[in-house]
């Protein structure tokens, strides 16, 4: 007999991916494999896909995911597929952050449609720091909360606004830099979950990386279900390699400065110049409406778009 069914993909390990399947209020979770063309590198199965599956009883290993329903979104890192929320993650030292990369991941959640909000970690470490960061990114217009696991502090605030709106079938993911407290925040934030951590990994003898995989958590607290999803962290330089956007995308993707079209004395102003009388986004880092910080990670992600684009 075969079956067809829709799930939702939560984890994949090994070519092995887990679905959540629901039905009539109950849910089953049913371990697959991918169809041959969908193992393609241009093709394959991302966690968050929600996926035909086909069920034929006959066979042994005769659970197959057979077509991946279209997407609203797929990002390269984290790799996923159709999220709402994510919540880019920088400490507010050890890691220092690199205000760029967290920039050019805003501008990548911008570009596809996904709300970006911040989480600023290890506060305990760094407390002016930390609320330095939180405004740069409050004046931008995103929200952002400062926390510490450690302490605790802000792991509330976090769980309200997770609980208000990653609900009635929404995703959202953690994603940033390695050893910035991903995992260690989920933990504090759902003790019902124990994610492996950098402590524990320790122990382990693991390396750098301590999450492995990504894989998405069912939230129920508001009686309905959302999604939140963990992920490896990148390393810097593996973060600078990919491709994501063209240069004429880059502009509003920071709807912070692109909210200044039109007021510079030149139509084409590309807002990469030093003169005040002729750039209104240049003059408004001046006057404290823009993050100076942001201008900059602008200007450097616009550099790296042009030269590529002369070489295309
Ligand atoms: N002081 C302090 N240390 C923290 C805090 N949160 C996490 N850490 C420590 O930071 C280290 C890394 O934490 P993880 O949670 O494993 O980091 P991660 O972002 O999940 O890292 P990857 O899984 O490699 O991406 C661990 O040693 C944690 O104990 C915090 O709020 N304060
Ligand atoms: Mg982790
Ligand atoms: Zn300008």
């Amino acid at each position: 007999m075969i079956e067809e069914k829709t799930g939702k993909v939560i984890k994949g390990l090994g070519g092995l991916y887990t679905t959540r399947v629901t039905k009539n209020g109950t849910k089953e979770y049913l371990l697959c494999r991918a169809k041959g063309a969908l193992h393609r590198e241009d093709e394959k199965v991302l966690i968050g896909d929600e996926v035909r599956i086909t069920v034929d009883t006959e066979t042994p290993d005769g659970i197959v995911i057979s077509e991946i329903l279209p997407r609203k979104n797929a990002l390269i890192r984290p790799p996923m597929a159709n999220l709402d929320y994510i919540f880019i993650t920088f400490a507010a030292a050890k890691p220092a952050p690199v205000l760029e990369t967290v920039d050019k991941l805003v501008a990548i959640a911008n570009h596809n449609g996904i709300t970006p909000v911040i989480i600023i970690t290890k506060s305990d470490i760094a407390p002016d720091a930390a609320e330095e960061y939180r405004a740069i990114y409050t004046l931008s217009g995103i929200t952002a909360f400062v926390t510490s696991s450690e302490r605790g502090c802000g792991v509330a605030e976090l769980s309200e606004y997770i609980k208000r709106n990653v609900r009635d079938g929404k995703t959202a993911a953690f994603a940033g830099a390695s050893g910035v407290g991903k995992s260690t925040l989920m933990n504090a934030l759902f003790p019902g979950f124990t994610l492996a951590t950098a402590e524990i990994s320790r122990k382990i003898q693991r390396g750098r990386h301590t999450t492995r995989h990504v894989e998405l958590f069912e939230l129920e607290e508001s009686g309905t279900t959302g999604f939140l999803a963990d992920t490896p962290g990148f390393s810097l330089i593996d973060f600078a390699r990919f491709d994501f956007m063209s240069l004429d995308e880059l502009l509003p993707a920071f709807p912070d400065l692109s909210a200044y079209t039109g007021r510079c004395r030149y139509a084409d102003c590309a807002h990469v110049g030093e003169g005040e009388d002729e750039c209104a986004v240049f003059r408004a880092v001046r006057e404290g409406r823009i993050a100076e910080s942001r201008l900059d990670s602008y200007r450097a992600i616009y550099k790296v778009l042009k030269e590529k684009k002369k070489y295309d």
